[in-house]
């Protein structure tokens, strides 16, 4: 690998929301390998899912890159006392193995990787907030500069990557400092309840990730979207007795 060097010293591959899809994550780094990059890091939520979360956790662990701890990896660690009794977490708890809850308590919740970037897989106070995303009982719209400044006031890096809503979205505050959400590697789409019942869609089924390289002119992002077998992940996930999760993964609709 020597494409990594000269002008993209700084070339880092970003991945979140990988929730157990091991069909997805084989194809992401099948990419990022071709592409020649070496860094990656990982937003968090990486093994919850009716998927195939060790599977998942014996790729991460191997890999051994900068990785932050999500809401729901929180959740296999720690269950509220309204999960604990969820199918789709004892499911996950019974594939996973003592290394790789070990693993998963090993991770904290921000951290920094490579110089440039800050991490985190909700904002850097909540794992299970959105940063960019305002959700009101409306809808779901982009944050407003401000608060994204609020939010952002004890962070000092160029750019924050953050995941969590499962939509890619490149976002620059008047400062200068870039926050990228690569999307879902695993989950591109979703609904859910709380603030208010929403709606979270990347609009297809490919597999979501992000490059983010300094170049002489700026920070420069790509979104990837990857096909992968889709229709594997989602026979699965109806095996595992989750028909919500097999047409948001076939579709990326929701
Ligand atoms: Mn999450």
């Amino acid at each position: 690998m020597t494409e990594d060097t000269g002008q993209f010293a700084s070339r880092v591959a970003v991945m979140s929301d990988i929730h157990g899809n091991i069909w997805a994550l084989r194809v992401v780094l099948r990419d990022i390998e071709r592409r020649g990059i070496e860094k990656i890091v990982n937003l968090g939520d990486s093994l919850y899912g009716p998927l195939d979360p060790q599977g998942t956790a014996q790729i991460l662990i191997r890999l051994n890159i900068p990785t932050v701890r999500g809401n729901e990896d929180r959740i296999i660690l720690d269950p509220p006392a309204e999960q604990s009794q969820s199918p789709t977490l004892r499911y996950v708890l019974n594939s996973l193995a003592p290394e790789h809850l070990a693993w998963l308590r090993s991770l904290d919740m921000t951290t920094v990787a490579y110089d440039h970037f800050f991490l985190c897989h909700g904002t850097p106070e909540q794992d299970d907030q959105y940063l960019l995303q305002e959700v009101i009982r409306s809808g779901v719209s982009l944050r407003k500069t401000g608060e994204l400044r609020t939010q952002l006031c004890s962070v000092e890096l160029p750019v924050v990557l953050c995941g969590h809503d499962h939509v890619p979205h490149t976002v620059y505050l008047p400062d200068g400092r870039l926050i990228v959400n690569p999307g879902s590697v695993g989950l591109a789409a979703y609904t859910d309840d709380l603030p208010f019942p929403h709606a979270m869609e990347t609009g297809s089924p490919h597999a979501r990730y992000s490059i983010a390289a300094k170049t002489d002119s700026g920070w420069q992002v790509e979104n990837i979207a990857l096909p992968y077998d889709w229709e594997a992940a989602a026979r699965m996930a109806l095996q595992a007795g989750r028909p919500d999760w097999a047409e948001w993964l076939k579709r990326g609709r929701a």
